[in-house]
């Protein structure tokens, strides 16, 4: 097979310049990029992407961007998506041509359902190219439908430089620049402006994902004689600022401050704004939003993304987690005496709270009378539709105000009284400020004394489960692994959960507690899929993430594993032999269920681990489970957690049957 031909710069004549133009059309655009808060680039190989992987290595060596290659595109994808979850910063993705970008689709529609924010950079052919046969050339305009908050399709590069305008800032300084470098000049600075404005909006009040459509020509590599340099525009300078205004190749000179989840989004969470002429027209604002609010017993009903959490920084050996909805939303529960269910993913379930944190009301609405008691007349819902089916259904009628500053529509049981673009932590200071809600301390107490009793009947259940056996060696059941989980996490670190079961066993079996310890999951689409793709962008980002999922889950993103060099905490593998999600539904005991929906691997975890050079072990009782953790201590490595999934239904549907015949939940 023969090589393709090189071009040599010598010899290449205009075709030399195309390449230089198209690296300085890709530079451009990066900067813009970097200049709003881009310092990560995840691409996967190819060629026609050269002259953007060319513009990023230059701006890797000049100490902006972290490039970090990864083959498999849907890999990439969610390891880009671990990352932007993690930092809630705005990741890049770079892909060839052709299917490589259609890859990304899953982490794009799960970036999309959760509000992160992706730059999906795809190459493409030339216009002339599109619809002719062209190797490797595919219709990529819109390719994410209306997953994406922007498409933008800049064309080629052109009109390109003449090589006397060598950098943009000399085209732009240039004292008598003539037609087409002034004209070079400006398609720069558009170029620029796009990588600016695409790193905004994906950031912005609706984050999520924005798509660039870059078409180049060949030649795709720069002549040698290519004098491209790195211009970063000035950091949020103010919109009549000409660019560029700071010219650099040294390393950290973008010295921006670490976005924060507070500093996401809507400008403040709170009614803060910075002056008293800003203050009051705020304040007014929110008062006429909250006017006729409903009368009678309230509920607030913290959902997945209730709470941002992050890492403050990513340097911090153990990362302190910043809050921006906790401070406002315990004082209005304390002042107010309203109860707080919190969901697993809500970012509440865990740190600091207060007595009204509910967090057994899977438990405690699988009683019928105390689920009657405990009704409310209105619930505030904050993120998006919680985990537990339980209580989605029991919320059904249940008037309620959703606070979503991204104006999004979390209502699947179409309850809404009032949707309010604002702040949670803007109205809960509010219903404060204003006294909208009469403080009733007997309500509170009512769900506290379940709240109490519910965690009573669980841990007697699990105590129940291990005397099966002799201390510790009984089989083991999920809710025993989420207790060993929640005893070792040290504080500071964070648990990133599979969808399926294992998100619910958390709901179910994790405590709400002070422990500084965030709880992760994708659950802006449920999918199984990109699951140690995203581990591993977590982990990449500084978290130092735990893993807990189902054998499926593990399974279904085996390329995933070629990431396995940045993870750094164990990874807990519940083998139950296929999705058991489906015992627990109507389809169960259908024909060739075992076949067609519960679909056992039979893969063994412990080759595919070896494979990828992770250490395994395999577990099936409490001692094992700890005697593992204890060998392994804080590193990488798959845990094995062999789960009887018969046992395991019976642990559950005995611990449901228990908890609806108690009569001590109502009290
Ligand atoms: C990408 C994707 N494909 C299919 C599904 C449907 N699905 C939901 S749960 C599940 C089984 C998961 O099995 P496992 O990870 O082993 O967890 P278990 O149910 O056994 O706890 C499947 C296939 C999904 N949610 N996402």
């Amino acid at each position: 097979m023969s090589a393709p031909a090189q071009t040599s710069s010598a010899a290449a004549g205009f075709a030399e310049d195309l390449g230089c133009c198209n690296l300085r059309w890709s530079l451009a655009l990066l900067e813009g990029m970097v200049a709003a808060g881009i310092s990560q680039l995840v691409l996967s190989p190819g060629a026609r992407s050269t002259p953007v992987v060319i513009a990023a290595q230059r701006l890797e060596q000049a100490g902006h961007l972290v490039l970090t290659p990864v083959l498999d595109e849907r890999s990439a994808g969610f390891f880009a998506l671990g990352l932007a979850r993690a930092s809630l910063q705005p990741v890049a993705l770079l892909a060839t041509s052709g299917s490589a970008p259609a890859h990304w689709y899953p982490a794009v529609i799960e970036a999309s359902e959760s509000g992160l924010p992706l730059l999906l950079l795809s190459a493409d052919r030339p216009p002339r190219l599109h619809g002719w046969g062209a190797n490797q050339t595919i219709d990529q305009t819109r390719l994410f439908g209306a997953f994406v908050r922007e498409f933008h399709d800049p064309g080629p590069p052109q009109p390109c430089p003449s090589r006397s305008a060598a950098s943009q800032h000399e085209a732009v300084q240039s004292d008598a620049p003539g037609p087409s470098q002034s004209q070079a000049a400006a398609a720069l600075k558009a170029q620029r402006a796009l990588g600016r404005r695409a790193a905004e909006v994906s950031q912005g009040r609706h984050a999520g994902p924005v798509h660039i459509n870059l078409p180049f020509d060949e030649p795709l590599v720069p002549g040698q004689d290519c004098n491209a340099t790195v211009v970063i525009p000035g950091h949020a300078l103010p919109s009549s600022s000409p660019e560029p205004t700071v010219s650099s190749t040294s390393p950290g000179t973008l010295a921006s401050p670490p976005r924060t989840a507070f500093s996401q989004g809507s400008t403040a969470p709170g009614l803060e704004p910075t002056s008293d002429s800003e203050a009051r027209p705020a304040a007014l604002s929110v008062r006429a939003k909250l006017s006729g609010w409903p009368k009678g017993r309230g509920l607030i009903v913290c959902g997945p993304g209730a709470e941002q959490r992050t890492p403050v920084s990513a340097q911090a050996d153990r990362l302190p987690l910043q809050q921006a909805l906790a401070p406002a939303l315990w004082r209005c529960a304390d002042v107010l005496a309203l109860p707080v269910l919190v969901d697993p993913l809500s970012g509440l379930r865990t740190g600091p709270g207060s007595d009204a944190r509910v967090s057994a009301y899977d438990a405690i609405l699988r009683n019928s009378s105390a689920a009657q008691a405990l009704r409310p007349d209105w619930v505030l819902r904050i993120g998006r539709a919680p985990v537990s089916k339980v209580l989605g259904r029991w919320l059904e009628g249940v008037p309620a105000i959703l606070a979503d500053p991204a104006g999004r529509w979390s209502d699947p049981g179409h309850d809404a009284l009032s949707r309010l673009e604002l702040p949670a932590a803007a109205v809960c200071e509010a219903l404060v400020a204003q006294q909208l809600v009469a403080a009733d301390q007997e309500w509170l107490e009512c769900w506290r004394s379940a709240e109490q009793r519910a965690w009573g009947l669980v841990a007697a259940e699990l105590d129940a489960a291990s005397e099966d056996g002799p201390a510790g060696l009984a089989p083991l059941t999920e809710g025993q692994v989420v207790h060993v989980l929640r005893r070792l996490i040290p504080t500071g670190e964070a648990l990133f959960c599979g969808n399926s079961m294992p998100i619910r066993q958390l709901d179910t079996w994790w405590r709400g507690g002070d422990a500084q310890v965030a709880l992760l999951g994708n659950r802006g689409a449920s999918g199984i899929d990109g699951y140690l793709s995203t581990l591993a962008g977590l982990s990449a980002a500084g978290l130092h993430c735990w893993g807990l999922t189902g054998d499926l889950s593990f399974c279904h993103d085996l390329s995933g594993l070629l990431l396995a060099a940045r993870l750094d905490r164990p990874l807990l593998v519940l083998n139950n032999d296929g999705g058991h999600i489906f015992d627990y539904l109507p389809q169960n005991g259908l024909p060739d269920f075992e076949r067609l929906w519960q679909t056992p691997q039979r893969v063994s975890i412990g080759a595919v681990a070896a494979l990828a050079g992770l250490q395994h072990r395999q577990v099936g009782d409490v001692v094992g489970l700890e005697q593992a953790l204890a060998d392994i201590g804080l590193g990488p490595a798959v845990i094995e957690v062999w789960v009887d999934p018969e046992i395991s239904r019976r642990t559950h549907l005995g611990l449901w049957e228990r908890l609806a015949r108690t009569s001590t939940l109502s009290d």
